[in-house]
């Protein structure tokens, strides 16, 4: 009843506007509401969202054009540039990789952290500053093109790049572009007076110019390379164009659409096996909420918390709106904990007259709410079906809802309710009824890898059991199978016809299978996303992947970058996905906190130089805000850099400001570059000594957020 009232009140003095929705789970009200103010901007992909497609990589899988993983067991090198699938690959696929080291793959890693992933797989490490990754493959194009000789020593595939290409040199312009504005003369220097050598990469990105030149030579003249990334490079200030620099390099280095040769990336779901989905579930079957009437104001997430506050927000190019939110709803999220700029974001929570959280736990945006319900846990509901390329796995129910959690659909429909709207609608279809038609609907390639046959033998006693309308049917395995086992796994073999090589159709017949470009070809100068990004309002690329200092990044410690003299925030924070939970999920468990604990990761002769020993307390301020957290002091990261896990439960000490969780988005600040994405591995901060390691309590000691404490 109280939100009820709160939310009419708002949207009868303000509008829809007067409401920003974070979150999903209550999607359906507002759609019938009217519509409600929605962040947009990508998170996970970084600039890949958009630039890996525009400029012919990506191929809507994704972005992943990696292949398959038993195309990867013919590589000869495996480069992870900026990837730990050991803590983030949803699954096992480390196994993967294994299976290609085993093979006689050689692993090299590009990370200024020596991560988990290459201490198991590396063969050589080379620790490149964060953000600047796209300046160190400037450096590599300078090498490959300099030191190049088809006859004696081939390192760029010339045959890639004069079929397949648009934008290398001059004789490969697209019609009406000026010729000298090729990647080749950018890289050389030719109109510009600055030749991308490896001394001028290496000034930035920190690797030596022989380190530089060692990377492209190898990678330009094994035969068979799978060139791979993460997002985390791509989740950088003004990145825009890192992708398509990236692409440039698979191309020249012509490690795209071969057996055992690939250029793309590789992460989270899809680590270290790409190509279409060979199993999958069917839809839940749900009617779709739809108001033609609905408002559809969006803003980015970069200006979202200034956008409470200030009343203005960027539309597109030239276009700045006014916007008056007076009601923030957490439906489903930790978005203040996870977006960037959240010491402004608290700010815009206590400005604002409503705030409501629906969570399964009392994240941070929940201790700043008004209200707070509690959502059920994946636990306490009735199931849900979720894999990966090859994988299906179907999670079953393990408790009945605990205490007063109730599950979102409930909550939604009594709301609705209370609002007037269609309560049933709101709703969706009963739990059951919507995991019998995914389970009804899930599908799995046969072996001449063409037509799907039904996962599933579905019985009429089945459908009884289950209380649910449907019709009996046949499938590969019994439905009393898979819910014993709880996952199905297709089965795998080299010579099957589930294999895939990214690109293949496309190298070999670049006019029959185009990229869906304007050309049809890979875009090294690509028009399109210099319009897009244009468009969005925020910052300008050009139509090739020139470098692009990004804000927050290695030269911006300087505060004369010219002179070299180094600025108030003189260290590099990358904030890496950390192994003790998913983003903020988790990060309540004592359990998990003791384990893993939250430190921040330095080298020795950084901490040498501030006085911190191996456990001390260390106060770290960015631009924007500080923490206090222990340090561990080890040689896996590069001097100048530092990391912390992000995702930790803020605790901001009212008086000083400070948070004691380590929290990063009080460090990162809320920039808006390219494509509106968030650019947390470019952050400067200042490091001091605050403690012995008895300043500061282990957080696995502190009180629970526990409201409710005795039954
Ligand atoms: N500094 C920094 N910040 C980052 C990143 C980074 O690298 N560095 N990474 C970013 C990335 S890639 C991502 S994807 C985002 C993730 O950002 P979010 O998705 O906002 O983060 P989560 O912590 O996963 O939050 C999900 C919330 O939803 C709740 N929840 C889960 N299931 C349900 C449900 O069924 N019902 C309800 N009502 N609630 C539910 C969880 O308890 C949790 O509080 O974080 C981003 N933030
Ligand atoms: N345990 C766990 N797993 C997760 C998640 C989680 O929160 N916890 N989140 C999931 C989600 S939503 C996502 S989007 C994925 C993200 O997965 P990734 O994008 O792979 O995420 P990160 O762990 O941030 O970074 C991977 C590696 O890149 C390095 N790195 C960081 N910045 C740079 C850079 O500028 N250049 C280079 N070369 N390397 C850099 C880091 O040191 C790290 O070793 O992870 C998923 N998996
Ligand atoms: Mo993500």
């Amino acid at each position: 009843d109280l939100i009820a009232d709160e939310l009419k009140r708002i949207i009868d003095t303000y509008g829809n506007e007067g409401i920003l929705e974070v979150g999903s789970t209550l999607g359906g009200v507002f759609t019938l509401l009217g519509g409600a103010v929605k962040p947009w901007g990508n998170t996970s992909w970084g600039t890949w969202y958009y630039t890996g497609d525009i400029v012919g990589l990506g191929d809507g899988l994704s972005n992943t054009t990696h292949n398959d993983r038993i195309e990867l067991q013919k590589s000869n090198l495996i480069v992870i540039w900026g990837g730990n699938p050991a803590w983030s690959a949803q699954g096992n696929n480390m196994k993967y990789f294994l299976d290609a080291k085993r093979a006689g793959a050689k692993f090299i890693f590009i990370d200024p952290f020596y991560n988990d992933s290459a201490m198991i797989l590396a063969d050589e490490w080379f620790p490149v500053r964060p953000a600047t990754d796209h300046a160190l493959a400037l450096g590599m194009a300078y090498t490959l093109i300099t030191e190049d000789d088809p006859a004696n020593n081939p390192l760029i595939d010339w045959d890639f790049l004069n079929r397949c290409c648009i934008g290398f040199d001059a004789d490969h312009m697209p019609e009406g572009a000026d010729p000298k504005d090729n990647f080749k003369d950018y890289v050389l220097g030719t109109y510009d007076g600055q030749p991308k050598t490896p001394e001028w990469a290496a000034e930035i990105c920190g690797l030596t110019p022989k380190q530089i030149r060692y990377l492209a030579r190898t990678i330009g003249s094994t035969p068979k390379v799978s060139l791979l990334t993460a997002w985390a490079p791509a989740r950088v200030n003004d990145a825009d164009s890192w992708p398509h620099m990236f692409m440039t390099l698979g191309a020249m280095t012509g490690h795209i659409g071969k057996s055992g040769s690939c250029t793309g990336v590789s992460c989270w779901e899809r680590s270290a096996d790409g190509g279409p989905f060979l199993i999958g579930a069917g839809g839940a079957g749900n009617p779709r909420v739809q108001n033609e009437n609905a408002i559809r104001t969006q803003i980015n997430n970069g200006e979202l918390w200034n956008a409470v506050l200030t009343g203005q927000y960027t539309a597109g190019y030239n276009d700045v709106r006014e916007v008056n939110i007076q009601a923030i709803v957490h439906d489903g999220s930790s978005g203040l904990n996870q977006k960037v700029g959240m010491t402004k974001g608290i700010e815009a929570h206590r400005k604002v007259e409503f705030v409501l959280s629906i969570n399964l736990f009392l994240n941070t945006n929940c201790k700043y709410s008004d209200i707070v319900l509690p959502a059920t846990t994946q636990w306490e509901r009735y199931g849900y079906l979720k894999g990966n390329r090859d994988h299906l796995i179907w999670a079953r129910q393990i408790t009945e809802p605990l205490f007063e959690a109730k599950d979102d659909s409930w909550i939604a429909a009594e709301l609705a309710k209370r609002l007037g709207l269609d309560a049933d609608l709101v709703a969706g279809l009963p739990p059951q009824q919507q995991i019998f038609n995914q389970l009804a609907g899930a599908w799995v390639l046969k072996d001449n890898g063409v037509d799907r046959e039904n996962l599933l033998t579905i019985t009429a006693e089945d459908i009884a059991e289950m209380g649910v309308e449907g019709e009996p049917q046949e499938g590969r395995i019994t439905l009393q199978e898979f819910k014993e086992k709880g996952i199905y796994v297709v089965p795998r073999k080299d010579g099957d016809n589930f294999g895939y090589i990214a690109l293949k159709d496309f190298r070999d017949d670049p006019e029959a299978n185009p990229r869906k470009t304007e050309s049809g070809l890979m875009e090294i100068y690509c028009p399109a996303q210099q319009k897009m990004i244009h468009d969005f309002g925020f910052t300008e690329v050009d139509p090739i992947p020139t470098y692009n200092r990004p804000r927050e990044g290695y030269e911006d410690t300087f505060e004369d970058w010219e002179n070299k003299v180094k600025g108030e925030y003189p260290f590099q924070l990358f904030t890496i996905h950390y192994r003790r939970r998913s983003h903020s999920i988790f990060d309540n468990v004592p359990w998990l906190r003791e384990a893993f604990p939250q430190e921040f990761i330095i080298n020795p002769l950084d901490a040498e130089a501030l006085g911190l020993k191996h456990g001390d307390i260390a106060k770290i301020s960015s631009r924007h805000g500080t923490v206090i957290r222990p340090v561990f002091i080890t040689e896996r990261i590069r001097p100048g850099v530092v990391t912390l896990g992000e995702g930790a439960w803020a605790e901001i000490d009212e008086e000083t400001g400070i948070d004691r969780a380590g929290a990063t988005n009080t460090l990162n600040g809320a920039y808006t570059t390219g494509q509106g994405h968030q650019g947390w591995n470019s952050c400067n901060v200042k490091i001091e000594r605050y403690g012995g390691p008895d300043a500061l309590e282990q957080d696995y000691l502190w009180e629970q957020r526990i409201p409710i404490k005795e039954a």
